[in-house]
C-alpha cells in the first residue's frame, strides 16, 4: 500500500495483520549525498544532502521556487504522547517537515519493569514499549519512508532491568537506534551497577548484530548537575566509558554517537563556554559521531526563548559538524508535547542549519589562540585527571562508590553532592551468576563464554544453527502477543473516536485525537497573578473546559502581562454543514509577469466621488506592498475625489485596458451609485466593450458590484494579485468573446 499525500494515514491499516508485519531492513541509515556541492532552485549549497520526493518546506519557501533543501546532520524528533496511534500521525508530520530520526520516549517508569510488557497500553509521560507499539509504528514509518523518500530511523532505549530483553525485541522488530549506557542505569535508576554493566555488554551485542546506532546517557549529568557547567570534564569521562566499552563488546564506531548537549543557555555567555566543550568533545573523540542534543536545562514555558537557545545550539552544531541534530519541542518546560512543537522544533533545525549553509566556508573557528584554545585544553587536562583519579581509586565502580559523579564542582573540585550508589546495592543487585562451564545459549548473538563447540563444532560462529536459527534469522519463531489489557488497548480508544475517523467531523487536537485542546494568546494590563486569574475566567466565558495557563510572562509588573492559556472545546464541528467560498483565484507572481511581458497592460485609477480615502487602491497600486506596478503594469493615479466623468475621459485618451475606481464612502450606497455611472459612461462613449471596470474599498462586494454595472469589486483584504489575476482573466476572456 502506497500512502497517499491528500489521504490520512490509516490507523486500521497499520492494525491489521500486524502479527504477520516484518520489518524490511535493519541498522542505522545516514542521509544521503553530504560532502557534495548542490544546486538547489536558483541557490548552491555546501552542506546538503538528497532532496525529498515530498515534504513541507518552510513558510518562507515561497519566495524561493518552493524548495525544501535538506541539512546534512539527521534530524531528531521526539515523539510520545502515550498514545501510539496518534503519534503515527505526528510521525508523518514529522517526516514531511523533514525529520528522518524518529525518538519515541518510553512511559515514566519502564526502566523498572524486569521484562517485556505487552499490548498496547496508554503511557503516562512517554509510550509503554511493548512489541505490539513498535511493531505498529515501524510499519507506520515504512509506509512514510516510502511516501518522503528518504529512510525514517527509529529510536527508542535500551535501558533498566530489562535492558538486553529490550535490545533483543528491537533487534527482531527493526529498532534502527537506540541509548544505551549503563552509567545511566546505575546513576539515574538506581540499578545495581555490576548488573548494568552485564546487562550492557549483552544488549550492546544484540544493537551491533542489528547494526543499530547507540546514544549514551552523559547529556543527563549536565541536565541533573545543579550547576550543569561544571561537569564538563565529567561528560568527556562518561562519554568516554561508553564509548570504549561498546567498542570492546564489539560495536563499530561509525554506531556510536556521543551524546552532547551544550551546557549553558543565555543569559549566561553560552557561546564561550558551550563552544570550548564542544570543541574539546569532538577532537577527543573524532572516530565517533556526534548527537547534539538541545538544551532543555534551562527551558522555561516560553517557546520564543526556548527557541533562541536551541538556534544558538544549532551555530555550535553548525561549527563543529553534528552527525545528529536532535529537536527538542520547544514547550518542554511547559510539558506539554504538542504535535505542533514537534513539527516547530524541527523546522527550528532545518531552518537554521540550512540558514547557515556554508558558514564554515566564511568563518573559522580561532582554535590556535586565545580563549578557545585556552579553554579547549583547560577542559581536556580537567577530563583527563578525573580519569586518572578514577583509575586511582580502583576503577569505575569505586568511583561512583565515592560520589564522583554529578558532582557540582568544577573538577578538580569537588561539592560533596555526587551521587553516591553501592557497589553492593541497587536493584538487582546480587543477580548476576557466573556462567557454568556447560553454559550454552544457541542465539545469535551472545557475549561472552558460550559453550557451543561441546555439542557442535561447526556452530562456534553460528550458535543458533543448533536450533536452526533464533528470532533473529526466523521471525516465526516470536511469539507475538496482542493485548492483554482489555481496558486499555488501542481498540478501546480508537471506539472513543470513532465518529473523528472517515467522518465529516472535526475536532481541534494537540497530541490525542478528538483532545479538544486549544491554545490562546492574549495580554492583559494587569499584574502577573491578577492576569492569570482573570485569564482563566475568560477561557471559561469562551466555554473552555479544562483551562491552565501554560505560559506567563510580565511585560512590565504594573502594565501587563503575557499569558498562555489551554482550554478543551466542548464540542465537534460539521465540516459538511460550513459554507465555504470558492478558493480565490490568483496567479502566481511568476505568471503575471509573464503575461503584462507578453502583452503590456494600462489602467486609470482614482478615488471615485468625494472620497478623500485613498491608501487602499495605492496599496493595490504601489510596488511598496505588492502592488499592479510590480508585475509592470503601466499605473496612472489621478488622484482623490476624481468625477468619474474624468477618469472616463483619461481611460480613453490613454487607451487604457481597466479603470480602477475605489470608494470608502458608502452611506446612501453611493459606492454603488457611483459604479453604476461608471458602467452607464463607459456605456454612452462607446467604450464598455473593451474596457474592464472594477471597483475596490472596504465596504464593496463583489456581487452588488456586478449588480450595479462593474466587472468586479473587491473588498477589505484584498491584494495586488488578486486584481492583477481578475485583469489578466478578463482581458483574456473579452479577447476569447471579440
Ligand atoms: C535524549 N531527551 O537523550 P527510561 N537511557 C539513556 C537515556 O539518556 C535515557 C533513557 C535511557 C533525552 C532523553 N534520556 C532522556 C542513556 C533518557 C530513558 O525508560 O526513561 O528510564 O530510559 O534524547
Amino acid at each position: 500500500m502506497d500512502l497517499k499525500p491528500n489521504e490520512k494515514l490509516d490507523i486500521e491499516y497499520i492494525l491489521k495483520d500486524l502479527d504477520k508485519y516484518r520489518p524490511r531492513r535493519r541498522g542505522w541509515t545516514w542521509r544521503k549525498g553530504a560532502g557534495e556541492k548542490r544546486k538547489i532552485g536558483k541557490f548552491e549549497y555546501y552542506e546538503t544532502t538528497e532532496n525529498l520526493n515530498r515534504s513541507q518546506p518552510l513558510p518562507a519557501a515561497k519566495y524561493f521556487d518552493n524548495i525544501d533543501p535538506q541539512p546534512q546532520p539527521v534530524i531528531t524528533t521526539e515523539i510520545a504522547s502515550g498514545r501510539f496511534e496518534d503519534d503515527i500521525r505526528r510521525m508523518r508530520m514529522a517526516a514531511w517537515h523533514g525529520a528522518d530520526h524518529i525518538m519515541v520516549i518510553r512511559t515514566a517508569g519502564q526502566s523498572h519493569f524486569d521484562g517485556l510488557i505487552e499490548g498496547t497500553p496508554q503511557g503516562v509521560g512517554g509510550i509503554p514499549i511493548t512489541r505490539k507499539q513498535v511493531r505498529a509504528q515501524r510499519k507506520a514509518l515504512d509506509l512514510i519512508e516510502d511516501e518522503v523518500g528518504r529512510p525514517i530511523n527509529y529510536h527508542s532505549y535500551v535501558s533498566g532491568v530489562a535492558g538486553p530483553e529490550i535490545a533483543v525485541m528491537f533487534a527482531e522488530e527493526g529498532v534502527n537506534g537506540a541509548h544505551q549506557d549503563p552509567q545511566y542505569n546505575v546513576l539515574y535508576r538506581n540499578i545495581n551497577m555490576i548488573r548494568s554493566f552485564v546487562d550492557a555488554a549483552s544488549a550492546k551485542k544484540v544493537m551491533a548484530w542489528a547494526d543499530m546506532a547507540q546514544i549514551d546517557g552523559a547529556h543527563n549529568a549536565n541536565a541533573t548537575a545543579r550547576e550543569a557547567w561544571k561537569v564538563m570534564p565529567e561528560l568527556m569521562v562518561q562519554h568516554a566509558i561508553n564509548s570504549m566499552f561498546s567498542v570492546k563488546v564489539g560495536m563499530k564506531k561509525d554506531n556510536i554517537c556521543l551524546s552532547t548537549v551544550p551546557p549553558t543557555a543565555p543569559p549566561a555567555p553560552c557561546m564561550r563556554l558551550d563552544l570550548p566543550y564542544a570543541v574539546a568533545l569532538r577532537e577527543l573523540f573524532r572516530e565517533y559521531k556526534m548527537r547534539a542534543q538541545m538544551n532543555t536545562k534551562y527551558m522555561e514555558s516560553s517557546t520564543r526563548e526556548a527557541t533562541v537557545t536551541h538556534v544558538l545550539n544549532l551555530l555550535i552544531s553548525e561549527l563543529t559538524s553534528a552527525d545528529i541534530q536532535s529537536t527538542i519541542t520547544p514547550d518542554e518546560g511547559r510539558n506539554v508535547p504538542w504535535h505542533i512543537y514537534n513539527i516547530e522544533a524541527v523546522d527550528t533545525a532545518k531552518q537554521a542549519l540550512i540558514g547557515m549553509d556554508g558558514l564554515k566556508e566564511m568563518v573559522e573557528i580561532k582554535r590556535d589562540k586565545g580563549e578557545l584554545k585556552e579553554k579547549v585544553r583547560e577542559l581536556k587536562e580537567r577530563a583527563v585527571l578525573f580519569m586518572e583519579e578514577i583509575l586511582e581509586v580502583g576503577g569505575y565502580f569505586e568511583a561512583v562508590e565515592r560520589g564522583f559523579f554529578v558532582d557540582s564542582g568544577y573538577y578538580p573540585e569537588r561539592n560533596g553532592d555526587g551521587i553516591v550508589r553501592k557497589i553492593d546495592g541497587g536493584i538487582g543487585a546480587g543477580t548476576v551468576v557466573e556462567r557454568d562451564e556447560d553454559y550454552l545459549a544457541p542465539v545469535t548473538a551472545v557475549f561472552g563464554y558460550n559453550n557451543v563447540a561441546q555439542y557442535d563444532e561447526s556452530a562456534v560462529d553460528n550458535p543458533s544453527k543448533l536450533i536452526g536459527g533464533s528470532t533473529f534469522e526466523d521471525p516465526d519463531k516470536i511469539v507475538y502477543i496482542d493485548e492483554l489489557d482489555e481496558n486499555d488497548n488501542v481498540y478501546v480508544r480508537l471506539e472513543e473516536t470513532k465518529e473523528l475517523r472517515g467522518t465529516s467531523l472535526v475536532k481541534p487536537e494537540m497530541e490525542w485525537a478528538g483532545d479538544g485542546i486549544v491554545l490562546l494568546t492574549m495580554f492583559l494590563p494587569a499584574e502577573e497573578r491578577l492576569a492569570e486569574f482573570a485569564a482563566i475566567e475568560i477561557g471559561k466565558k469562551l466555554g473552555l473546559e479544562d483551562v491552565e495557563v501554560i505560559h506567563k510572562e510580565i511585560m512590565q509588573e504594573a502594565e501587563g502581562t503575557r499569558i498562555e492559556l489551554k482550554g478543551r472545546v466542548p464540542f465537534t464541528i460539521d465540516t459538511s454543514e460550513l459554507e465555504i467560498p470558492p478558493k480565490p483565484d490568483i496567479m502566481s507572481d511568476d505568471e503575471i509577469r509573464e503575461e503584462i511581458e507578453k502583452n503590456p497592460m494600462k489602467i486609470v485609477a482614482a478615488t471615485v466621488g468625494e472620497d478623500e480615502h485613498s491608501v487602499g487602491l495605492r496599496e493595490i497600486i504601489d510596488i511598496k506592498h505588492g502592488g499592479i506596478e510590480k508585475y509592470g503594469i503601466e499605473c496612472h493615479y489621478l488622484g482623490t475625489s476624481v468625477p468619474v466623468e474624468k477618469l472616463v475621459d483619461a481611460a480613453i485618451e490613454l487607451n487604457a485596458d481597466a479603470i480602477l475606481a475605489s470608494t470608502i464612502i458608502s452611506h446612501d450606497d453611493i459606492h454603488y451609485k457611483n459604479m453604476k455611472k461608471l458602467h452607464e459612461l463607459c456605456i454612452e462613449k462607446g467604450i464598455r466593450d473593451r474596457i474592464i471596470l472594477v471597483a475596490g474599498g472596504t465596504q464593496v462586494s463583489n456581487e452588488l458590484a456586478v449588480e450595479s454595472g462593474v466587472d468586479a469589486g473587491f473588498g477589505r483584504g484584498t491584494k495586488g494579485a488578486h486584481v492583477a489575476t481578475f485583469l489578466i482573466k478578463k482581458r483574456k476572456e473579452m479577447k476569447d468573446e471579440s
